[in-house]
């Protein structure tokens, strides 16, 4: 056996019950067979099998009492995965699926994702399994405030910076920084990002992960000579990262035709722009969850129960919604439908391993999440920036240093896939290029 498929092996067995972590490592793993093939560096130091292996997790009890009297207990988590390259930084899940397996994935992910920034982060993420649905605005503020209660003791400007996540926006962040800073009794504001702005947060942060994916989608349509002009857009989920991308894709002269919830698609042949848009935000906050109110304020079709993966007629699939959204199925319909022949993905791991090969095989293009979605992280990274300079760059600052750095993750990935042979396989390029700068940290650090 090789040491990377000991390494998967390992990784199975030890975390049998984690099937999103395992989904996660060996996708990279696989990818890095090349890099460790020829440089034994990595083997001696044990670089994977600690990779694989968080530096600390913590798993907390969250207590809080809801409109009705009545005590509820949740569980909070925090991953820090990696510190090679900086503080832990990564976002908080607020979902009633979220458990240890899945916010390890994300973390192990991160790690990868905050590499390929270029920018000085580590990786890491947290979250809980409450489910923000239905709940007043006291209810989510007792939650985070103790659900604070516990993280506090292990986050910091300069030890690990977390962020939101799905159910975790600038309501949330601005409920758990104001306990956090009363709990240290001290402004220490680079301890949370995705801040509000009148309290150290970063112009241009809510739109940074569908801003930045749209800026990576044009380098990337740049090398396959496209422009986004012209082309129409498929796009999944209706929450703060789709809002993004459509708004962008909408700037650009894109067209975007579909956005879709967990009760189903809306088809909106005229294109999803101007005022549409906007009613996405004010869907999500409803927390109502209900995608078809679109199609009934619009009048357009609503596909109930359904994605719209290989069910329309779309030049570029974009899932923005949540992982593992497209599954086989989805893939061989996509492949079948025969419009569309690339993926770009912009949440965190939304698609199967076995449909990534399904749609490989049919000679789909992939951006792979943690390479497109970086942008939401990097506005994090600079927000904390900004906190220690203690200044404000202006919005248009804030997207020229946004722009450059998904640029140069195309180039850096498509680059790192060339070096190894494996030219056009983005998903390569961004495992190698994001692990060969932790990995070479790492090797620098010693044995810890
Ligand atoms: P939001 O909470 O704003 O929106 C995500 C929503 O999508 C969830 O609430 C969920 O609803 C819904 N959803 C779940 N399953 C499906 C489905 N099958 N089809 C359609 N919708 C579904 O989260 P964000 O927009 O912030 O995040 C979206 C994705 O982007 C996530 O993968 C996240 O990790 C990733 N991301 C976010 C970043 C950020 O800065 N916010 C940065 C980088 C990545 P329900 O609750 O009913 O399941
Ligand atoms: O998945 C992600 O990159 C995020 N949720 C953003 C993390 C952050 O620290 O801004």
């Amino acid at each position: 056996m090789s040491y990377v498929d000991d390494v998967i092996a390992s990784v199975s067995a030890k975390n049998a019950n984690e099937p999103e972590f395992i989904q996660a490592v060996e996708e990279v793993l696989e990818s890095l067979r090349p890099v460790v093939e020829q440089d034994d560096r990595y083997e001696k130091a044990a670089i994977l099998e600690r990779m694989c292996e968080p530096e600390r997790i913590v798993s907390f009890r969250v207590p809080w009492v809801d409109d009705e009297g009545k005590v509820q207990v949740n569980r909070g988590f925090r991953a820090q995965f990696n510190s090679a390259i900086g503080p832990y930084k990564g976002g908080i899940r607020l979902h009633p699926t979220v458990n240890q397996s899945i916010i390890k994935f994300l973390g192990f992910e991160q790690t990868f994702k905050n590499s390929l920034t270029g920018l000085p982060i580590g990786g890491g993420k947290g979250g809980s399994d409450f489910n923000p649905k239905g709940k007043s605005d006291g209810e989510i503020m007792r939650f985070c405030q103790s659900f604070m209660t516990e993280l506090y003791r292990y986050i910091g400007g300069d030890t690990d910076c977390p962020a939101g996540d799905i159910g975790c926006g600038a309501k949330e962040i601005g409920y758990m920084f104001g306990f956090y800073k009363r709990i240290i009794g001290r402004y220490d504001n680079g301890a949370l990002s995705g801040k509000g702005i009148p309290y150290g947060g970063s112009l241009g942060r809510t739109e940074a992960t569908g801003h930045g994916a749209v800026y990576f989608t044009e380098k990337l349509f740049e090398s396959l000579g496209r422009t986004i002009k012209g082309t129409t857009f498929a796009l999944s989920g209706f929450g703060n990262v789709t809002w993004g991308v459509a708004d962008m894709i909408n700037k650009l002269g894109g067209k975007v035709v579909t956005v879709s919830g967990p009760d189903g698609y809306v088809y909106d042949p005229d294109g999803i722009s101007g005022e549409k848009v906007d009613y996405l935000v004010e869907m999500r906050s409803s927390l109502r969850d209900r995608c078809e109110d679109y199609a009934d304020k619009y009048g357009c079709e609503f596909h109930k129960g359904e994605k719209p993966w290989g069910r329309v007629k779309a030049d570029i699939y974009m899932p923005c919604a949540t992982q593992n959204e497209i599954a086989l199925e989805d893939a061989e319909r996509m492949v079948a439908e025969g419009t569309c022949r690339v993926l770009v993905e912009v949440a965190n791991m939304p698609t199967r391993a076995e449909a990534v090969k399904c749609l490989k095989d049919a000679g789909f293009v992939i951006a792979p999440s943690k390479a497109v979605n970086a942008g939401g992280v990097a506005v994090s990274a600079l927000e904390m920036s900004q906190n220690a300079m203690k200044l404000s760059w202006t919005e248009k600052e804030v997207d020229d240093r946004l722009k450059n750095i998904m640029y140069n993750i195309f180039n850096n990935i498509d680059a790192a896939a060339r070096e190894y042979g494996m030219e056009g396989d983005l998903i390569a390029g961004a495992n190698i290029a994001g692990f060969k700068k932790v990995a070479d940290a790492m090797l620098a650090q010693g044995i810890f």
